[in-house]
């Protein structure tokens, strides 16, 4: 393709694209040792739904929002539907409905791998019930992380916790509708130090691949040993048809859950790069940031974090397939890997600007955010209850 037929074809797919925002990004967060509270956090989820609605305003590439459930637990039976509604009206829709059986007492040795089959029960029918959940919000994708593990070699039987984890993940399958799928996470490590239940993609896959075309492998980048090839691991995915979606967010070390792209921005070039050669880009992979700002303005720091993938997404697009493909056939290793590096070393800020101005919204989505004045509203607006935040 020819320089400036690669460049509208780009733009074109930019405009397609769509990143979902975790609701919890929103709220108060920190580390083990303190969590510093903001002015102004939502204190509802309807009111991280109208911060939600600002991220979209101003990148204009950011049409839904992740729930967790409790987190984001609303009263009545209507009560989600009415919160799908209230997310309608703001220009958006409620995605992937996040499972939480990590937080409560009874889960201390595991939820759907513990031993014991009552609790066991009860971790099944909290998925369950975010399935009913998924009915109420109209919502695909059910995104299931287990913290179950162990933190001592014999402390349970590795085998048999597999066995509990596939009827669980049997009896959650059986309950998706037709259009509903479930997505399994994996991380290595954390809260389980020693063995996790789904520590990689290949125990993720396996479950998947036995339960049917609606079980998808979810990959967190921040979930992965330092130095692991993620992009591999994609490209593996989607090519068998396995690739449901990510959870993008950045790691110096472990789970950090920091900014998408800001630790390591080439490194988010090669995934979206195998995204798009692999198909991938397009409705069938959720592409859902799970972040926390613990530090910075959250808000903001959203924003940023959607222009990073798109940043990404738009040098992963100019990668000059043909010529790719002639380097790679010919042998030429430093060609093949100079036309990967001249679409990464590529300045697309001025085409994404352009982009923006074509679908009608500031050039500048954080200068545009900064003018607003939300972030003066909402501190001045929101003053009493109890501010969001985990496990709030
Ligand atoms: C686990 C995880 C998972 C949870 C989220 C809050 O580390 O990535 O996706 O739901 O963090
Ligand atoms: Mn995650
Ligand atoms: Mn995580």
């Amino acid at each position: 393709m020819s320089g400036v037929s690669a460049v509208s074809a780009a733009k074109a797919a930019l405009k397609t694209q769509a990143i979902e925002t975790p609701s919890w990004a929103y709220g108060n967060s920190g580390t083990r040792f303190k969590v510093f509270a903001q002015p102004g956090v939502p204190r509802t989820p309807r009111e991280k739904l109208d911060d939600a609605a600002r991220v979209h305003e101003h990148t204009g590439v950011a049409p839904t929002v992740a729930l967790h459930i409790p987190w984001d637990a609303v009263d009545g039976s209507d009560g989600y539907a009415e919160l799908a509604k209230y997310a309608e009206e703001r220009g958006l829709g409620l995605g992937a409905i996040n499972s939480n059986v990590f937080q409560d007492d009874d889960f201390k040795l595991g939820s759907v791998t513990h031993p014991d089959p009552a609790v066991r029960r009860k971790a099944l029918g909290h998925l369950l019930e975010c399935v009913d959940i998924m009915d109420a919000t109209g919502s695909r994708d059910l995104k299931l992380w287990f913290s179950d593990g162990t933190n001592y070699p014999g402390q349970d039987d590795i085998r048999a916790r597999q066995d509990r984890l596939a009827e669980a993940l049997a009896a959650v399958y059986e309950r998706l509708g037709d259009n509903q799928r479930m997505l399994l996470e994996y991380k290595f490590f954390e809260p389980a130090f020693y063995a996790t239940d789904v520590p990689d993609w290949g125990t993720a896959y396996a479950h998947c691949l036995k339960l049917g075309p609606k079980a998808q492998v979810v990959v967190d980048t921040g979930h992965h040993a330092p130095g692991t090839n993620i992009e591999f691991i994609v490209a593996l995915l989607l090519r068998e048809g396995k690739l449901g979606g990510f959870d993008f967010n950045s790691r110096f070390y472990a789970d950090d859950d920091l900014m998408v792209g800001a630790a390591d921005p080439f490194q988010l070039f090669r995934i979206m790069y195998e995204v798009i050669r692999g198909g991938g880009f397009g409705p069938d992979v959720a592409f859902m940031l799970d972040q926390c700002h613990n530090i910075e303005a959250k808000i903001p720091a959203i924003i940023r974090s959607v222009m990073n993938v798109q940043e990404a997404t738009a040098k992963a697009l100019l990668v000059d397939g043909d010529a790719l493909a002639a380097a790679q056939r010919s042998g030429d290793v430093l060609a093949a890997n100079a036309v990967l590096m001249d679409a990464y070393n590529t300045d697309v800020r001025p085409m994404l600007a352009e982009v923006r101005e074509e679908i009608g919204i500031d050039p500048d989505p954080m200068a545009a955010y900064a003018r607003s004045g939300w972030a003066q509203k909402i501190v001045d607006e929101r003053v009493g209850g109890t501010q969001a935040g985990w496990g709030a």
